[in-house]
């Protein structure tokens, strides 16, 4: 059956992340995706420099005019947020087409690597924890996770010289979310002295640690494709952990060859070869 997702993202021409992501996996995965943009960049904010438009005060035009055609979406993803009012006009998004059984995923993106992205305020990390609250499935990486649970990232930094302890102390730290499943993405660690990257799915009482190959470097767009297939899988109907695999294999091959090319970090990965890995089976 034909499914329908809405993809609440900024549109950012180079960098290909966002809804450049988007609209490339979910279709590739057999699912319609409709950009609702949060924001219009001439490319993503890690490049020396941008112009930017934001579309705060257009998104509600979407909302009512989909609302008039009695639009219904199969899922819902938000990502990348410019200001604080364009996660209000997201609520009001979700207030009106959100449905118990229908997959909200939001990617609460803030930041990687310790820092926060330029222009964000504590404004912006209070309205992604109220969306947060609101989701089926969160994909933090782990300084998002820090951000929304108000953990210390040092402590969990730490930890990691057990990951077990560590795995359990995030899962102790998700306890506001317990209403959300949540994949921790890129945690990486070091055990019996290798370089191991996982993605921690946390449902219920379980953590389920998807550990994949570590390539180093960090790539723009990484996070944006692998909340897309996130959503892609689940509406295909696979299991989420069988989702976050298939997540990890296709990010792995594309950034393989992103490195055999040299490719700069801030224009992202080539995953486009690598898309028919995402066909339902
Ligand atoms: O990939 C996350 C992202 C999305 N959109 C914009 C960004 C970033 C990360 O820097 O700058 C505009």
């Amino acid at each position: 059956m034909h499914k329908r997702a809405a993809v609440i993202n900024d549109l950012s021409s180079l960098g290909r992340c966002s809804l450049a992501a988007d609209l490339a996996v979910l279709p590739a995965m057999g699912v319609e995706a409709c950009p609702l943009p949060t924001a219009v960049l001439t490319a993503q904010t890690g490049y020396p420099r941008y112009r930017m438009e934001n579309f705060a005060n257009k998104m509600s035009r979407y909302t009512t005019h989909w609302q008039e055609l009695k639009v219904s979406f199969s899922g819902i993803l938000s990502g990348y947020f410019t200001c604080p009012e364009e996660i209000t006009a997201t609520e009001q998004f979700l207030d009106t087409f959100q449905q118990q059984g229908i997959p909200y995923l939001c990617d609460p993106v803030l930041g990687d690597n310790g820092h926060v992205y330029r222009g964000f305020t504590e404004e912006t990390i209070k309205g992604l924890q109220r969306l947060s609250t609101r989701a089926d499935v969160l994909t933090p990486n782990l300084t998002e996770f820090c951000l929304l649970t108000e953990t210390p990232l040092a402590a969990v930094k730490e930890k990691l010289a057990h990951p077990k302890d560590a795995f359990a102390y995030l899962q102790q730290q998700a306890k506001n979310f317990s209403q959300q499943r949540i994949v921790i993405t890129g945690i990486h660690y070091k055990e019996n002295q290798q370089d191991k990257i996982t993605n921690l799915v946390l449902e219920d009482t379980t953590a389920t640690p998807v550990v994949s190959d570590y390539l180093g470097g960090s790539y723009s767009g990484t996070g944006d494709l692998f909340a897309a297939v996130l959503l892609g899988g689940l509406l295909q109907g696979r299991p989420l952990v069988e989702t976050v695999r298939l997540a990890g294999r296709f990010i792995t091959c594309a950034i393989q060859d992103a490195q055999k090319e040299n490719t700069p970090y801030n224009d992202g990965v080539n995953y486009e070869p690598y898309l028919e890995m995402l066909r339902k089976a």
